[in-house]
């Protein structure tokens, strides 16, 4: 299930998220269906997309329960779900909402910001706050950060998280640190993937760029590895900021999105009965 969740209410530097998830489903037209890597062509398997939530009404608690309860009846229909956001705020509801039905479940952040402020300009559900959210439920481990607060690097001892900083990986292969990353992860796992976890080079459009990040093929590998021996129960893409002239940024989000459903429908010991 392709989920599109235009959420936007606390994007602090600059505005645009709400147009993420289109530019992405735009983009995913010009994605080749077959796949290189895997010599086949996932969505065969069948991909279906929800219409797009209405993100722009209520208040942003009253809309975190619904996504937290339209993300439980997904689950409980077997369906994996991959959201498209939006901003990264979505992302504590839809792990709530895993962790009530997959116990001992742990979240992948890939991100160059921590996001573990406990509050952000009086609000708890900021974006900035996500990860600190996500804390509240079940542990994490972080890659790619490289943006932290003195309040965060402060709390960070005493949270159930393992960061592995971006400077850490730069120039290391991949083979080298994405086992340690697998081995601090439980069996079951949630993955969220901020774009801004990858460098800007790549993808200049999003809200909060920072020098510095994951090259793609070390995400890549980082993300067939997990496919292959976790058992991914959803995920979400979140925080494309689409800009006119900017399209290599929907396109890799789209690449990346369909990337992500392959692995999964094709890989690993851990694949769960359920469609896409
Ligand atoms: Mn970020």
């Amino acid at each position: 299930m392709v989920w599109p969740v235009p959420l936007e209410r606390t994007t602090s530097y600059a505005a645009g998220t709400a147009g993420g998830p289109q530019a992405i489903l735009d983009a995913s037209r010009q994605v080749e269906t077959y796949d290189e890597e895997l010599e086949s062509e996932p969505c065969r398997q069948g991909i279906h997309t929800l219409p797009e939530m209405d993100t722009r009404h209520g208040q942003l608690e009253e809309l975190l329960g619904s996504l937290r309860r339209a993300a439980a009846d997904l689950l409980d229909d077997g369906k994996f779900f991959l959201a498209l956001g939006g901003e990264h705020s979505l992302t504590p509801p839809l792990v709530a909402a895993c962790a009530a039905k997959f116990p001992g479940l742990s979240v992948l952040q890939i991100d160059a910001h921590a996001d573990l402020r406990d509050q952000y300009e009086g609000s708890p559900n900021s974006h900035a706050c996500a990860m600190r959210r996500v804390l509240d439920v079940c542990p994490a481990v972080q890659v790619g950060i490289r943006n932290i607060s003195a309040e965060e690097a402060e709390a960070l001892p005493r949270l159930a998280t393992r960061v592995f900083w971006a400077r850490s990986l730069h120039g290391r292969p991949a083979a080298e640190w994405v086992p340690q990353v697998l081995s601090a992860l439980t069996d079951t796992v949630y993955l969220t993937v901020d774009i801004d976890g990858l460098d800007p080079a790549l993808v200049p459009a999003t809200g909060t760029p920072e020098p510095g990040g994951l090259g793609w093929y070390d995400t890549l590998a980082l993300l067939r590895a997990l496919f292959e021996r976790k058992r991914v129960v959803a995920a979400d893409l979140v925080e494309l900021m689409p800009r006119p002239g900017q399209h290599a940024s929907d396109f890799l989000c789209a690449r990346l999105a369909y990337k992500i459903i392959s692995y999964r429908v094709s890989l690993g010991g851990w694949k769960l009965k359920t469609e896409c």
